[in-house]
């Protein structure tokens, strides 16, 4: 079976949603950020770079990043769209996936993670502010992309869509306005209908369930 190493509310909610819209059979094993399990000497074997997500195939070897993961599920069950058929559709849903991880996550975590960024701690308010100044101009972009469509690529629920809603509920968890951003905000709702998305949410206590 698939086994998804994961951490509620950090980015692997992607990959756990996309295993949920896969349709696949899967085990959950949380790994306690907070804690810092992940930097444990049994998770660095699971990941040596100790992040989450990690994804455990029946083989006992393991895929990381959510890009990574997400198009797997995609080519792994065709049947389910995450990943399109057209070649030039499947590059842009991966070319979406790069960009959010590339740099959307980053910039967040310039905000909390300064040091990582900088070595002079005077500077880590500056980093901080540019974070979060790049954080809400990709939030701004992802509204504007997905104006006029059901879904980020368009018509299709593509792997881009779960990847998405992680930052939006990230935007939320900072109190940024996100709910000014009337197109995402939409597009919000119509995930928060889809069954598979809504048992993810509810399993991992997401913000995103929360009122206001
Ligand atoms: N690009 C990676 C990012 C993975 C990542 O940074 N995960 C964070 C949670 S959102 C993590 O595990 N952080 C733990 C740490 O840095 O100690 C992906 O998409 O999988």
């Amino acid at each position: 079976m698939l086994t998804l190493f994961f951490s509620p509310g950090a980015c692997s909610m992607a990959s756990h949603i996309g295993l949920e819209e896969s349709g696949a059979a899967f085990e959950l094993k949380p790994v306690a950020l907070a804690k810092g399990e992940q930097r444990s000497p049994e998770y660095l074997k699971i990941n040596p770079r100790g992040k989450v997500p990690a994804l455990r195939l029946e083989d006992g070897s393991v895929l990381t990043e959510n890009t990574a993961i997400l198009t797997y599920l995609g080519l792994r069950f065709p049947e389910k769209g995450l990943i399109p058929q057209d070649p030039a559709a499947a590059a842009r849903c991966i070319s979406m996936m790069a960009w959010l991880s590339n740099w959307v996550h980053p910039s967040f975590t310039h905000i909390f993670r300064p040091e990582r960024f900088c070595t002079d701690s005077n500077a880590f308010p500056a980093v901080k502010e540019a974070g979060k100044a790049n954080f809400w101009a990709a939030l701004q972009e992802i509204d504007g992309l997905v104006a006029g469509k059901s879904w980020m690529q368009g018509e299709q629920f593509t792997a881009c869509d779960p990847y998405a809603l992680v930052f939006y509920g990230w935007g939320k968890r900072i109190e940024l306005p996100v709910k000014e951003l009337a197109n995402y905000t939409a597009w919000k709702h119509r995930m928060i209908e889809r069954p598979a998305v809504r048992k993810v949410l509810e399993r991992e206590q997401n913000i995103l369930m929360k009122a206001a």
